[in-house]
């Protein structure tokens, strides 16, 4: 065989490219030729010593063949630090993404607090707002069946205020005894290592079963609340009671609520379950280019305010966290409003680095006694003393405050500052300029007088577990307590323990006896299982409509994203005019062909895509339109891409603007158009049809529980 040349003579001809004061025996083949593309003015590359390289292509070798050298620093160093460029993911809430804004308050609190953020109108305050799934890795999809985390840092003047919130407003459990236990249970099981990102499996259920405090959050885990259509279009919540503190002394209950401006929407089941090998990033990508194209995210800050008093009249205790403060009880005042407006510039500098706890409250902000609150407030800087490394983690960018700050910690793992002086204890004599604790400015905790006896106790008023899931539940509108049912007979069929599946369902019957029998029915279940003992009786609470979904859509094509499908031959015009409408009204258009490269018209001009049929399943969008030739259409309806592109956005309710040559791909998929279904002409009527999804449809393409 022949073997490439290893004389000195053969092998070492130095490149051309390099300039002659660098040519030498040490180097061949840099293929600095290949980095001339970009333009622009490059700096040198350099160790992490500051060292210039030379070389970035070859290992250091003995002999062109020959193996490589330890001595080789360079690209040790290199590969040192590739080897620790991942840090422990989050055990929950992995997956997130983030972006930053600024929030501005509109209304002043000042009756209720000192905390600027909250008194100081006009004030734009930075944020960084991170949102997440909480039971999937880092590398998994953005939607499953899943609780939103909707964490937000505000880089007040007083500090970092950090409030780490769901896109629901109670929890699994009354204590954070239970919380490693909770996400033990839901996340992949121990010994199989799967499934990945949803709760539909046995240790999760077996734990809910046993648990009937987690009955309330479980009808919202079940409605359409945990597979939003897009970050954007998610409420927020506080969760807990925390308290206001004013310049008196005197404190009031508060819970914080965030309406997105472009109101509330979510996927159905089926298309959640298909985006999940559609785009993997779908809401990661949908904030990006919102974000990219100027039309910025943003969310109304609201505030529920009540007192002690207040309190006391209320039928649940507001410090048990499975409970929420219906707005009809306590209505909502808006204070402000976010908006989030530049794309982190580093995925893992910020998005990944970024360490919320809700121990993080400015002066003017404390805490209520909810058990839960008062377990997190310890384990956010626990967990982040591992994941981030160390106790300077604080110093990273993107966590330290914007204010100035000042204190006499010192030391450890990335210790980022360099303080100056002898003096690094208080209190000191020694130096004019050390930080001093303030009695004017510092924080304040609200003076409280509590004398129970100490205990392992849980409070006799955290009893009631189930009256909230029954009116949480009622008062859903009817479709949406099929959706609920119906994610219940889901969930419960993964579950392989018939038991488990049993015990569940007679939970159910303390919540509504026809749910009980729906999700029965739906397991095929023989007969009802028996309900659990209480020790308190289900109360009939007032509904509350306003936590309903469907009704609450907006009407409005802003923010929502329309899928025309083109092929060789389409009308330009009738594209071009459509589009042009669609944009009117806010939304955004994306072209659809069989090809990338575009369609050529029949004018003769190609019309470029931004998707690729086979690659851009109708999922994508919250509405689809075709316009084709006949004869491109009789085509497509042999191809399976372009019937289920109708198929699915048929079945998921949407819109579909069909001209004459698409008919042909509507009956291959087998669909009977409704009023749902219009003409590409008639863009008017396509444009009413999208602002919401056809729910009149959904008995015609799916059997609900
Ligand atoms: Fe938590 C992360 C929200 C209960 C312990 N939590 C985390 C994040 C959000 C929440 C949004 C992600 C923050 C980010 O984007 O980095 N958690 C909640 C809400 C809860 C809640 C709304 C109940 C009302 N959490 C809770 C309890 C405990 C924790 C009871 C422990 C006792 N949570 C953590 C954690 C995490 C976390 C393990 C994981 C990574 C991190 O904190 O930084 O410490």
């Amino acid at each position: 065989m022949a073997r490439p040349p290893t004389s000195r003579s053969a092998a070492h001809k130095a490149p051309s490219a390099l300039p002659s004061s660098t040519q030498s025996d040490n180097f061949r083949g840099n293929a600095g030729e290949l980095q001339q593309q970009a333009g622009g003015k490059h700096p040198v590359l350099t160790t992490q010593q500051g060292i210039p390289v030379a070389d970035n292509q070859n290992s250091l070798r003995a002999g062109p063949r020959g193996p490589a050298l330890l001595e080789d620093f360079i690209l040790r160093e290199k590969i040192t630090h590739f080897d620790h460029e991942r840090i422990p993911e989050r055990i929950v809430h992995a997956r997130g993404t983030a972006a930053h804004g600024f929030f501005e308050l509109t209304h002043s609190l000042k009756k209720y607090t000192t905390a600027k953020v909250l008194t100081e109108l006009g004030v734009q305050t930075p944020v960084f707002t991170r949102f997440s799934t909480v039971a999937g890795g880092a590398g998994s999809v953005d939607t499953p069946r899943d609780v939103r985390g909707f964490a937000v840092k505000f880089y007040t003047p007083e500090g970092n205020w950090d409030l780490v919130g769901n896109n629901i407003p109670v929890f699994f459990i009354q204590d954070a005894m239970k919380f490693p236990d909770l996400v033990h249970a839901v996340k992949m099981e121990p010994d199989r290592g799967f499934p990945q990102a949803a709760s539909a499996h046995d240790t999760f259920w077996d734990f809910v079963s046993l648990m009937p405090e987690s009955m309330h959050m479980i009808m919202w885990a079940m409605s359409d609340r945990t597979i939003p259509r897009s970050l954007r279009m998610m409420e927020g919540f506080g969760v807990h009671s925390f308290r206001l503190l004013n310049a008196a002394g005197e404190s009031t209950f508060v819970k914080f609520h965030w309406r997105p401006k472009l109101g509330i929407q979510s996927t159905v089941w089926d298309e959640a379950v298909k985006l999940q090998s559609a785009d993997n990033d779908f809401h990661r990508r949908d904030l990006f280019e919102s974000i990219e194209a100027g039309d910025f995210p943003e969310w109304e800050l609201s505030v529920q305010l009540f007192t002690e008093e207040d309190a006391q009249r209320f039928p649940f205790d507001h410090l048990d966290p499975t409970k929420l403060i219906p707005e009809e009880l306590v209505p909502l005042q808006p204070v402000g409003r976010m908006v989030l407006n530049r794309w982190p510039d580093n995925f893992f500098a910020e998005t990944e680095q970024v360490a919320f706890c809700p121990a993080n409250v400015p002066p003017g902000i404390d805490f209520s006694n909810d058990p839960l609150l008062q377990g997190r407030l310890f384990s956010y800087l626990d967990t982040q003393l591992s994941r981030l490394g160390g106790p300077n983690f604080a110093q990273i960018p993107i966590n330290a405050p914007k204010c100035p700050f000042h204190n006499m910690q010192r030391d450890g793992h990335m210790q980022m500052q360099v303080p100056k002086g002898r003096v690094n204890y208080e209190p000191s004599s020694l130096q004019g300029d050390t930080p001093r604790a303030s009695l004017a400015q510092g924080f304040r905790h609200v003076a409280q007088a509590d004398d129970g006896v100490k205990g392992r106790v849980r409070p006799e008023s955290f009893a009631d577990h189930y009256s909230q899931a029954r009116m949480f539940y009622r008062s859903q509108s009817p479709l949406e307590q099929a959706h609920m049912a119906s994610a219940l007979v889901f969930e419960l069929s993964k579950v392989g323990t018939p038991h488990v599946r049993e015990a569940v369902v007679g939970h159910l019957l303390h919540v509504d006896a026809d749910l009980a029998q729906r999700v029965a029915d739906g397991l095929g279940l023989q007969t009802l299982p028996p309900a659990p003992a209480t020790t308190e009786p289900v109360q009939e609470l007032p509904l509350s409509p306003a936590l309903r979904i469907i009704d609450r859509m907006k009407p409005t094509l802003q923010g929502r994203c329309i899928g025309i499908l083109v092929a060789d031959g389409s009308n330009g015009t009738s594209v071009a005019n459509l589009r042009k409408a669609l944009e009117k009204v806010g939304a955004t258009v994306k072209i659809v062909a069989p090809k990338v490269g575009g369609a050529m018209l029949k004018d003769g001009t190609l019309l470029p895509a931004d998707g690729q049929l086979a690659g851009t399943p109708s999922a994508v969008f919250d509405a689809v339109a075709s316009i084709l030739s006949p004869d491109m259409g009789a085509q497509l309806a042999k191809e399976a891409a372009a019937v289920d592109w109708f198929r699915d956005a048929f079945g998921h309710l949407k819109a579909i603007a069909a001209c004459k040559g698409t008919r042909a791909i509507l009956q291959a998929g087998g669909i009977e158009p409704d009023a749902g279904v219009v003409d590409p002409a008639d863009v008017q009527g396509f444009i009413a049809a999208a602002q919401t999804r056809q729910w009149d449809r959904e008995p015609q393409v799916r059997t609900l529980a």
